[in-house]
């Protein structure tokens, strides 16, 4: 597939719509105006600090927190774009408290819904850190023709048919799998085009990377600290001490981990049992994509994938990131 690199997203997904289990060019279009969405979030996000578009806006999202006017308008633009595909019947976002369902007649024939965090790691968005956006699709279970319902949610990580992310960094780029490999596109500012720039990424087997936020060491259980202990120490056969790199934005920590080898961690901790993450727009996508490059996530006992969420925005311990890094944390905690 080197060959195709610098070809457009659009131009990708077209050459490889045959790959899917259902090849009716819908997913593709969707793929497409996911594409779009974050074309013009990657322009608002580019403005940051020239236009007033800092801060928050003074509300708190179903989670608790406060709303970045960034929050807002990404999450906007992506209710606008899928709900304008005609291909997505609803979708669940992580600043919206119940699922969205779209009522024309098209949206209530489409096929498709769509968990999204539409801006992650938004406290970083005033300070001028990589942000990120995570999406996830599944084919919805409930009949066609209806509204979208709250089981076409609910679905185990297993079942997406695609996952992925754009991180708008040092350049934008676009990450997403339908379970063919995992390929990447850096936004090209000259012509406005997502281009092919990391055909077939595969995240290597180890690395010498840790990401957690060791603020928090005293508040994990003891296995993850023997954990941290454990990289800290000093053998030159296995790199260590690794590096801590921690940046507290998912999508940029699991990024750099992806291209060069590394483990995100974030654990239960004494106060968050189930960790801080969501496992339907942030964990699931993430875990689909390092799977797909060949790693691996877990909640610390169960594969992320296999999970049955019981609600829309529930949360998850994440352990995600190269193979053998991942094992190696679970020895510690079976080991407990
Ligand atoms: P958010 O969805 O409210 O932005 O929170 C998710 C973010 C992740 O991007 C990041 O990895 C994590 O929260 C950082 O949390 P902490 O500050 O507790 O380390
Ligand atoms: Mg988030």
């Amino acid at each position: 597939m080197d060959n195709y690199l610098g070809i457009t997203l659009n131009e990708f997904i077209i050459r490889r719509q045959s790959d899917f289990k259902y090849a009716t060019g819908e997913l593709s279009r969707l793929l497409s105006h996911i594409g779009v969405a974050a074309k013009i979030v990657n322009r608002e996000v580019n403005k940051a600090g020239l236009v007033d578009v800092l801060g928050d806006v003074g509300t708190i999202n179903t989670q608790g927190e406060a709303q970045q006017k960034l929050d807002v308008y990404a999450d906007s633009q992506f209710i606008h774009a899928l709900r304008a595909s005609g291909e997505v019947c609803g979708m669940a976002s992580e600043e919206v408290d119940d699922i969205v369902t779209f009522d024309s007649i098209l949206a209530k024939d489409g096929n498709y819904i769509v968990c999204i965090d539409p801006l992650d790691g938004s406290s970083n968005i005033d300070v001028n850190v990589s942000i990120g956006t995570i999406f996830s699709i599944y084919r919805r279970v409930s009949q066609r023709g209806h509204l979208a319902e709250n089981a076409d949610f609910l679905q185990e990580g297993i079942k997406q048919v695609a996952g992925g992310y754009v991180i708008y960094g040092s350049s934008t780029m676009l990450v997403y799998t339908t379970g063919k490999g995992v390929n990447g596109f850096t936004l090209d500012p000259s012509i406005g085009e997502f281009c092919l720039s990391h055909a077939n990424l595969v995240i290597p087997e180890n690395g010498s990377l840790y990401s957690i936020n060791e603020g928090y060491m005293r508040k994990f259980d003891e296995s993850i600290q023997r954990y941290i202990k454990y990289v800290q120490e000093i053998d030159p056969e296995t790199k260590r001490p690794y590096k801590a790199r921690y940046i507290g934005s998912l999508v940029a920590d699991f990024h750099r981990n992806l291209l060069n080898g590394g483990i995100y961690l974030y654990p239960a901790t004494q106060d968050q049992p189930n960790g801080k993450l969501r496992l339907l727009y942030e964990a699931n996508p993430l875990a689909f994509i390092v799977e797909q490059s060949g790693g691996m996530a877990v909640d610390g006992a169960n594969r992320i994938l296999d999970l049955k969420p019981n609600t829309l925005h529930q949360r998850t311990p994440l352990i995600i990131g190269s193979t053998n890094m991942v094992k190696k944390v679970m020895e510690f905690i079976e080991n407990d």
